[in-house]
C-alpha cells in the first residue's frame, strides 16, 4: 500500500491529486509544519535525510521529491495515462514542465516568499527597517523582473495549447500546479494573464483535486 507521508499545506498535495486522479488506493500519513518557522516536523527526517515533503513510501520503496514521485507512480501505475506517448513533441513538452516546475519555476517563487519576509520578527526590532529595505530592493531589482519573465512564458505557452504539454491534461498539469498556485498566492499572477487563471480555475474545478483537497486538509496556497 502506497502511504503519503503528507505535510500540511505543501506540495504533497500534488502527490494526493495524482493519486485520486489515478484512482491508485494510498493512505494519509499526517506531519505538521512548527508554526513559527513553517518547518517539517523532525519524523520526516526518519524515512529521509533532508525531512522534505512530500515523501512517499510503497511497500520497502522510499521515494522523495515531487518529480520523481511523479514519474514512479505515473510509470508504475498509470497504464499508459496521464503521459504523452514516446518520442511525441508532447512527450518532451511533458518532460520539460515536469522539470521545470521546480528546478525554475519555483527558485523566483521562494525568493519572494524569503525577501517579502526579510524585516519582520523574530529579526531584532532595530534591524527591522534596514532589512525590510534590502529585501524590497531585491524584490524589485531582481524577483519580482525574474517573475514576470516566468509569468509571460508559462501565459504564452498555455496560448499554444490547453494544459501544458499539449491538449490532454497530463502528470505534468499537477506537477506545474504548485508553482502557478504559488504565482497566484504571492507571485504577482491576476486577471492580467487570463489563460494562466483560466487554467487554475479548470485544475480547481476537477474532481480527483477537490478530493484530493479533503484527503489533504486546508491549502492555502490555492487562491
Ligand atoms: N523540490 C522539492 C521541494 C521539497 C520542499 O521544499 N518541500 C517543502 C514543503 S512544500 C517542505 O518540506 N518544507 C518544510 C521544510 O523545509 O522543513 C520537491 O518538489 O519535493
Amino acid at each position: 500500500m502506497i502511504v503519503v507521508h503528507h505535510l500540511n499545506n505543501s506540495r504533497s498535495q500534488r502527490v494526493l491529486w495524482l493519486l485520486e486522479e489515478l484512482g491508485v488506493p494510498y493512505t494519509v500519513q499526517r506531519y505538521q509544519r512548527d508554526p513559527k518557522t513553517m518547518l517539517a516536523p523532525p519524523e520526516l527526517r526518519t524515512l529521509h535525510p533532508l525531512g522534505k515533503s512530500p515523501v512517499i513510501t510503497d511497500g520497502t520503496q522510499v521515494v522523495a521529491e515531487s518529480g520523481a514521485i511523479v514519474e514512479y507512480l505515473v510509470e508504475r501505475y498509470g497504464e499508459q495515462r496521464l503521459i504523452p506517448a514516446p518520442g511525441t513533441p508532447e512527450r518532451l513538452r511533458y518532460t520539460y514542465w515536469l522539470h521545470y516546475a521546480e528546478g525554475s519555476a519555483m527558485p523566483p517563487l521562494l525568493l519572494k516568499l524569503i525577501f517579502g519576509r526579510l524585516g519582520s520578527p523574530p529579526m531584532p526590532a532595530l534591524l527591522r527597517p534596514i532589512a525590510a529595505a534590502i529585501g524590497k530592493g531585491v524584490q524589485r531589482n531582481y524577483i519580482d523582473p525574474q517573475l514576470k519573465l516566468h509569468l509571460d512564458f508559462m501565459e504564452g505557452e498555455l496560448g499554444k495549447s490547453t494544459w501544458f504539454a499539449g491538449d490532454e491534461f497530463t502528470a505534468a498539469d499537477i506537477q506545474m500546479s504548485f508553482p502557478v498556485e504559488a504565482a497566484a498566492a504571492r507571485g504577482g499572477l491576476n486577471t492580467e494573464r487570463p489563460l494562466l487563471m483560466a487554467y487554475l480555475k479548470r485544475i480547481h474545478s476537477r474532481e480527483p483535486y477537490l478530493r484530493a483537497l479533503q484527503q489533504g486538509g486546508p491549502y492555502e496556497l490555492m487562491s
